[in-house]
């Protein structure tokens, strides 16, 4: 019977037929050599985000590895072009992680726009009984009805991401290398913009594009100069899209209004610039934790397995 080594338990139904499965520690391996021992020998692997695929791991896995199916959309952990090379398939988790990641997008951009992580503690701590009952103008945030959301990375979650503001009436622009028609036909009737223009012109910025070598610190210090003082930016992406001390550095100079980030650049740690600032709003890297999204990843995850086992071809195959 083949093996698959799952790296940490996966929430929902793993089922793959005629196989034994090992699971690693719910945390995951405290290092990449603990990682690499507990895959030796098996066929399939499954692999979180910041688990490294890469020669050290396959040469540790053995000849035998058919798989490597990420529970994840990105897959910039994985040396795709080791796998190829070696004729191990890849596979990851488009469209189950979507609804998820979208709706994070929004809990950060309307949590950055109405202040709600400064005005949480504000209340809990005590502070808000001894500050008394809040003035007209404190606690401002930014409105959301008719302003210009900018959308960078046109794919499944930035659409997703974009459908969501229909409730607001915002006008949606959005950067992809290419037109999109799902985005310039109705509801969205989005308009296709340079990143700069976008940059300059939105009220609200979501970032969806995944890391590649071109999209490494895309949000970098002269981009962030060209935002409004009044916007608000999001990235439930990758950590090095955005650059952090330059994100950290505008958002203490009030170049803008507020940022919400659920990945950083170097997870989990978070840049101690931004720690400090009341106008960051912050999660760890949980953007598919909702229970549908998480449970549609482990039957996508196993589907592919399945599938590659069967000698058909995956599901989901990364190429
Ligand atoms: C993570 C993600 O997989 O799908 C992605 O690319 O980053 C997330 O869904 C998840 O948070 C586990 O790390």
């Amino acid at each position: 019977m083949p093996t698959i080594a799952l790296s940490r338990p996966l929430p929902g139904e793993f089922h793959v037929a005629d196989a034994d499965v090992r699971i690693g520690p719910e945390r995951g391996f405290a290092s990449p050599a603990e990682l690499h021992e507990f895959v030796a020998g098996a066929e399939a692997v499954v692999t979180w985000v910041s688990e490294r695929v890469d020669d050290a791991f396959l040469d540790a896995a053995g000849a035998q590895l058919k798989v490597v199916s990420n529970f994840a959309v990105g897959y910039d952990n994985i040396d795709v072009d080791a796998c190829r090379r070696r004729g191990i398939v890849v596979t990851n988790t488009p469209d189950a992680v979507t609804e998820g990641t979208a709706d994070m997008a929004w809990a950060l951009l309307l949590a950055a726009a109405r202040r709600v992580a400064e005005a949480d503690p504000f209340v809990r701590s005590g502070a808000w009984a001894e500050h008394g009952i809040l003035g007209p103008t404190e606690f401002i945030g930014r409105p959301l009805a008719g302003s210009t959301l900018l959308i960078v990375g046109a794919g499944r979650i930035g659409y997703a991401t974009a459908l969501r503001s229909i409730g607001w009436g915002m006008r949606v622009l959005y950067v992809a290398r290419g037109r999109k028609p799902q985005f310039e036909f109705a509801p969205l009737n989005a308009q296709r913009v340079d990143l700069d223009a976008g940059m300059a012109e939105a009220d609200f910025i979501s970032v969806h594009v995944p890391l590649t070598n071109e999209t490494r610190h895309l949000i970098d210090e002269r981009r962030l100069a060209l935002v409004k003082p009044t916007a608000v930016l999001v990235s439930t992406a990758r950590g090095p899209v955005i650059d952090e001390a330059a994100l950290a550095a505008a958002l203490q100079k009030g170049d803008l209004f507020a940022a919400g980030l659920d990945v950083f650049e170097d997870e989990p740690r978070v840049h101690p610039a931004l720690v400090g600032l009341r106008n960051a709003v912050m999660t760890p890297h949980c953007g598919s934790a909702n229970i549908r999204s998480r449970e549609m990843m482990t039957e996508l995850c196993a589907a592919n397995i399945s599938a590659v086992f069967a000698g058909r071809p995956p599901v989901t195959p990364v190429h």
